[in-house]
């Protein structure tokens, strides 16, 4: 006879005893313990416990009956069979596995011509390995039987071997048992881009978690596409959505065990959370206070080039230089008109070496954002309620423009102001000539498919503000940005 205990896969504790030590057994009371019986001939018991003591002692118990009483095995099993409550499972083994602690897989081999085994609960075939995997989280245990269901089983012509077996099995054995459930998401595809990240990953994550599990959202991150760059750029803001260290599912190699999983994210559109969504009601507002608490007012040290708290309302300017295009050819002069209006002005120009703390801190800081319609205003999510976000719009760029950030800028609660741009103010003229078709009729709505039209209006396209007109977008900006600057002193 043999005993087996084996520890539960959360304890990873496994032990195997021998012929009738309970005594061993019982030493690990601490440890969530499943036994496995295996009688040595005629019938077979599988015992498996749930994690628990008191299955133990039971266990212990009958054992101690079995000594002293030399009980044949049969008998204990008669003994399960008859403190067993009627289950409707198994029908196949009845006076084996109907116990209490019914095994998910049960076998019967007390026949001369046949085997028959039965998984008691949902199980899985692959018919390709001819296999029968149960799936049962509470006996996350490593069971393994195999038979020809054939009723021949000894027969001694060689043609019995060429009968096929088949496997009843637990299915891989966890080496990494979860509490939580799992939430399996891609961190590729386009999110190099900073508005990416945030329109593919956080918020989608953000509506998700409030959706699928509003009350409480605990789960285990399951990542696919996983960049190392980006999981330890925004470690504290994965930190503030789940507390459980994420998967790797791209090279991790142990076996993981959840009590359920959700794979996939849930996206309202482009920068949109839509609170009529979501279970709880959750707003882009929302969204903005979680960001706010994950990267500002934590790191003291951070160098922000000015006080914190300026004298002046505060304008960010987002700076863009490089190949990218929509580059404000007369910043040096725009920075100096806002100045004149009595700002104080910052000019941004984020990487993404940018560390998000300091990003939250300078951003939420200040009273006013002004910047291209670009990935760059993807920032604005640091703005803190009632502060200005400018976005120029450059020909071509009404619609997305309109779909990037004017309608979050309104859910979280700013002062959007948009500036069109004239056609003179494009750098397309100069390209092109007042003329061209494309700068003459260009399009209201950006097609994404359109490579040519990505490439003018995207990456060729410069802006020189007009400075005598956008003035007067500079003066309304600061009378709303003075406002912003005195509710947030009254707030802090
Ligand atoms: C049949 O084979 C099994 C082993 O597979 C053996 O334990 C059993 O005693 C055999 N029964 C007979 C009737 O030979
Ligand atoms: C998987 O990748 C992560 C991040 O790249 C690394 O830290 C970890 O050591 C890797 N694990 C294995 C098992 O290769
Ligand atoms: C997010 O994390 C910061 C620390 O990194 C913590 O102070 C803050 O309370 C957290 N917020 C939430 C909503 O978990
Ligand atoms: C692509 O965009 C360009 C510039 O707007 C335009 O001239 C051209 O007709 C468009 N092509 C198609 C197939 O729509
Ligand atoms: C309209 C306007 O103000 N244009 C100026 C933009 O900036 C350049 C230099 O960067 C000046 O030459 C323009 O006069």
């Amino acid at each position: 006879m043999l005993i087996t205990s084996i520890g539960c896969r959360t304890c990873g504790v496994r032990s195997r005893y021998q012929s009738g030590n309970v005594e061993e057994v019982e030493k690990y009371d601490n440890v969530k313990k499943h036994v496995i019986v295996m009688p040595p001939t005629k019938g077979m018991l599988v015992l498996v416990k749930k994690c628990n003591s008191s299955a133990v002692i039971v266990f212990a118990l009958l054992f101690s009956l079995f000594l002293l009483s030399q009980i044949k095995l049969s008998s204990i099993s008669k003994i399960f069979a008859e403190i067993s409550t009627t289950s409707n499972q198994g029908p196949l083994i009845a006076s084996h596995a109907k116990s209490i602690w019914a095994s998910p897989i049960s076998c019967d081999r007390s026949h001369d011509l046949y085997d028959i085994c039965s998984i008691n609960g949902p199980t899985v075939l692959d018919p390709k390995a001819s296999t029968f995997y149960v799936m049962d989280p509470t006996n996350p245990i490593p069971l393994l039987e195999k038979v020809r269901p054939y009723p021949q089983k000894n027969s001694t012509f060689k043609i019995i071997n060429r009968v096929k077996t088949v496997t009843l099995t637990s299915g891989p054995p966890c080496m990494v048992q979860h509490k939580a459930p799992a939430l399996v998401f891609s961190v590729g595809g386009f999110t190099l881009n900073f508005f990416h990240t945030f329109i593919d990953v956080f918020i989608p994550l953000f509506i998700t978690l409030n959706s699928i599990a509003p009350d409480d959202p605990d789960f285990v991150f399951a990542i696919v596409d996983y960049q190392d760059w980006l999981i330890n750029r925004y470690a504290d803001l994965f930190r503030n959505f789940s507390k459980h260290p994420i998967v790797n599912l791209d090279n991790d190699t142990n076996a993981h065990c959840f009590p359920s999983a959700t794979v996939g994210l849930i996206s309202h559109g482009f920068m949109n959370i839509d609170p009529n969504l979501i279970p709880n009601s959750k707003t882009a507002f929302h969204f903005h206070s979680l960001l706010y608490e994950t990267y500002c007012h934590h790191h003291s040290s951070s160098p922000i080039p000015t006080t914190l708290k300026p004298k002046r309302p505060r304008l960010v300017i987002m700076s863009r230089s490089g190949g990218g295009g929509r580059v404000i050819l007369n910043q040096s002069e725009l920075k100096r008109a806002a100045e004149e209006e009595d700002f104080e002005v910052i000019e941004f120009e984020p990487s993404a070496k940018t560390s998000m703390s300091f990003a939250c801190e300078l951003i939420s800081s200040s009273h006013a954002m002004l910047g291209v319609h670009g990935a760059a205003l993807t920032y604005s999510v640091f703005l803190r309620p009632g502060s200005v976000l400018v976005q120029v719009v450059g020909l071509g760029l009404e619609e997305v423009a309109e779909l990037c950030f004017a309608r979050v800028a309104k859910d979280m609660e700013l002062e959007y102001m948009e500036y069109k741009i004239d056609v003179e103010e494009s750098s397309l003229v100069d390209r092109y000539g007042k003329d061209d078709g494309m700068v003459k009729d260009h399009p209201k709505a950006l097609d994404f498919q359109n490579d040519t039209a990505v490439e003018v209006y995207l990456y060729q396209q410069n802006v020189i503000l007009d400075l005598a007109r956008f003035r007067e977008y500079l003066k309304r900006a600061y009378e709303k940005g003075q406002k912003a600057k005195i509710a947030m002193l009254k707030e802090s």
